[in-house]
């Protein structure tokens, strides 16, 4: 289980407090599908993702962002307990999608980039890491049914 301490938790539930998770996990999806264009071929079904300004503005990518990072919030509700809380959906991404989990590590980098673009000043060294630390264990937990 991850240790946290108060001042990564005050950090994390702090920023996220702030996040417009519609524009940050509409935004995110879209910058991974374009940073590492292998990921597309999840969303085929999406429409149009010819190139970067398709991507952007697909509402299918804008509205499956914010759905994720939704659901990426429910870590930040269940810090103690984050591994049940991506079970089923590490068994989701495993078992029915196909999802490598690699994957998982680069939507949470690039998560952070999005965070330090919106937040600047804000998105201070000590925040950072409280949030790289969350990303890192949501990837993990999202991982952990694969076999
Ligand atoms: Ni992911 C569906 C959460 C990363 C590919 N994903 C979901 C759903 C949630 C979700 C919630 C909807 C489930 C349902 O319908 O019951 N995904 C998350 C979270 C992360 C994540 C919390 C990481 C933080 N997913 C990824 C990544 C990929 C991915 C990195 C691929 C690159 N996810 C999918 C695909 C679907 C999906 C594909 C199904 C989409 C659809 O509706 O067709």
């Amino acid at each position: 289980m991850v240790h946290w301490t108060n001042e990564e938790k005050a950090a994390i539930t702090g920023l996220w407090g702030k996040v417009n998770v519609a524009e940050c996990g509409g935004e995110a999806l879209a910058r991974l599908l374009i940073v590492y264009p292998w990921t597309q071929r999840f969303f085929s079904s999406f429409g149009n993702l010819s190139n970067a300004a398709a991507v952007c503005g697909n509402p299918k990518v804008q509205a499956h962002g914010k759905k994720v990072l939704t659901s990426f919030g429910e870590a930040v509700k269940n810090l103690d307990n984050i591994k049940g809380t991506f079970a089923q959906l590490s068994e989701l991404h495993c078992d029915k999608l196909h999802v490598d989990p690699e994957n998982f590590r680069l939507l949470g980098d690039i998560l952070i980039i999005v965070l330090a673009a919106h937040f600047g000043k804000d998105f201070t060294p000590d925040v950072q890491a409280a949030w790289q630390k969350l990303v890192r264990a949501v990837a993990h937990s999202l991982a952990r049914k694969y076999h």
